[in-house]
């Protein structure tokens, strides 16, 4: 169970983020207002949401997945990998070391965004992207098995269409996932039960399960068909203008 959360509202340069998708300019007014009604949602979910502010120096630290990876057992800094995101990681550390007082970092020429790490219980898949690279994987792998969690790399290098690994794939617990087609079949996810999300709404694979409730993206009828079958709360919540800057659900914010 989750207790808590972390988020960072938008600032009014957000569009100035960096973004690989040709969807428009987000709107800053309507930005604010998903992400209000997506804190609410976390609260809805029983998480005390702490709400950092708006952070200007980084039109893309809304997606504050993207700088750590929480674990019950520790938590590490992440080392973003593009290169207008490094400065993230310092900007939310005194933040994450209120609750996290031994947070070793991703160390240089590693590599990670948070985006990248799913955890499916006590195991981990650690995407392999282009932001994400195997020396800041390898870093990662080894904090978690010193707290007795297991891992294994996704290189998503070239599945078309995706940022992140959890661009493409959501764990609904140790046993089910969420997964896009193009990675329905890799052999990292043998033995789990499969969700799998149709090509023409591949964005909806990046839900986000919260204590009893799985948080999904609005306008993708198939998929949230199929996740109310599977007997979860499910909140539905508008993503529109962070999906103009290859945001998801996942990446606004830090669950533990
Ligand atoms: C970026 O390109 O880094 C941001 N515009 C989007 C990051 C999304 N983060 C995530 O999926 N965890």
């Amino acid at each position: 169970m989750f207790q808590r959360a972390i988020v960072r509202p938008p600032t009014d340069n957000f569009a100035e983020g960096l973004t690989t998708v040709d969807l428009g300019v987000p709107d800053f007014a309507r930005a604010l207002e998903e992400h209000a009604r997506y804190s609410e949602a976390l609260e809805r979910c029983g998480l005390l949401v702490t709400h950092l502010s708006p952070d200007p120096r980084y039109p893309d630290a809304t997606f504050v997945e993207d700088t750590a990876i929480l674990t019950p057992r520790g938590a590490v800094l992440t080392r973003p990998g593009a290169p207008e995101r490094l400065g993230e990681a310092a900007a939310i550390e005194p933040a994450l070391r209120c609750f996290f007082p031994g947070l070793p970092r991703i160390e240089p020429p590693g590599t990670v965004d948070g985006g990248d790490v799913c955890e499916a219980g006590d195991h981990f898949f650690i995407g392999i992207s282009t932001r994400t690279n195997a020396e800041g994987a390898r870093q990662l792998a080894r904090h978690l098995a010193a707290w007795g969690y297991t891992s294994a790399e996704v290189d998503v290098r070239n599945v078309a269409g995706i940022l992140h690994l959890k661009s493409g794939i959501a764990a609904i617990d140790d046993k089910r996932l969420v997964l896009m087609e193009a990675l329905a079949g890799h052999p990292a996810f043998r033995g789990y039960e499969r969700l799998v999300v149709a090509p023409d709404e591949t964005y909806a694979a990046n839900c986000v399960r919260v204590n009893d409730a799985l948080l999904v993206a609005a306008g993708f009828p198939r998929f949230e068909a199929d996740v109310r079958r599977l007997g979860l709360e499910t909140i539905v919540l508008d993503m529109s203008e962070f999906q103009k800057m290859d945001g998801g659900l996942s990446c606004l914010s830090l669950r533990f």
